[in-house]
């Protein structure tokens, strides 16, 4: 089923339930290459989720601020290639939804446990925001906030689920949202935690 949440927002229940082992069995093997590490940001905090990344372009957070690079900092080699599983998955979805060609060139893998959340943000870090994103979700729940395109506009709250996709773009792309903290569950693949993949067109040609 279908939620609209906005003008150019979708959440689709479930969708990815039926492959959910493989894309964990995916997220292993990138882990394997680019492992899941804490970043850092400008002001010295840490991004609560762990993070890591495949596809042409990675996103990172040091002590010099956000940004996508083609080189993990941590191994010094290229971000692990996008699977076909993942790229496919987030394109059929894209377009079944009205965005069609989406060709994402960088997924981000978060990782959350118990207790760790995402504060309330926009993603602004990619240079074309004409270009939805497309978010799968793995293992435990979490409420997620959606907001606005201002920040003191009142959330809607939303519970994603295993295998649930959000996919925002348009008008939509620029939304304040984030993630509630985790709660203590336990699921049959993935233990106390949750993954999220993000993927994104940055609109950069590297
Ligand atoms: C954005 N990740 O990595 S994705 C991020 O679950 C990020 O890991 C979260 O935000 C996570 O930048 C959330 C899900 C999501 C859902 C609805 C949205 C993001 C949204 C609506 C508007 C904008
Ligand atoms: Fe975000």
């Amino acid at each position: 089923t279908v939620i609209k949440l906005a003008e150019q927002s979708y959440l689709l229940k479930g969708v990815a339930q039926p492959i959910a082992e493989n894309l964990l069995t995916e997220i292993t093997h990138i882990t394997s290459l680019s492992p899941f590490r804490q970043m850092s940001t400008k002001s010295g905090y840490y991004v609560g989720a762990k993070m890591t990344n495949c596809g042409d372009l990675g996103w990172v957070s040091d002590h010099k601020g956000y940004r996508y690079t083609a080189i993990d900092p941590l191994t010094n080699m290229p971000w692990p290639s996008m699977p076909g599983l993942f790229e496919t998955l987030a394109e059929k979805y894209a377009s079944l939804v009205g965005f069609h060609h989406f060709h994402p060139n960088a997924c981000l893998i978060n990782q959350y446990a118990p207790g760790i959340g995402m504060g309330l943000h926009q993603d602004k870090d990619e240079n074309d925001y004409t270009q939805p994103i497309v978010s799968v979700s793995l293992g435990v729940s979490a409420i997620f906030q959606f907001g606005g395109n201002k920040r003191n506009e009142k959330p809607s709250y939303h519970l994603l689920n295993h295998g649930d996709i959000v996919i925002w773009g348009g008008l939509d792309r620029l939304r304040f949202h984030g993630i509630q903290p985790i709660k203590l569950a336990h699921h049959n693949l993935t233990g106390q935690l949750r993954y999220n993949l993000t993927f994104r067109d940055t609109g950069t040609i590297i």
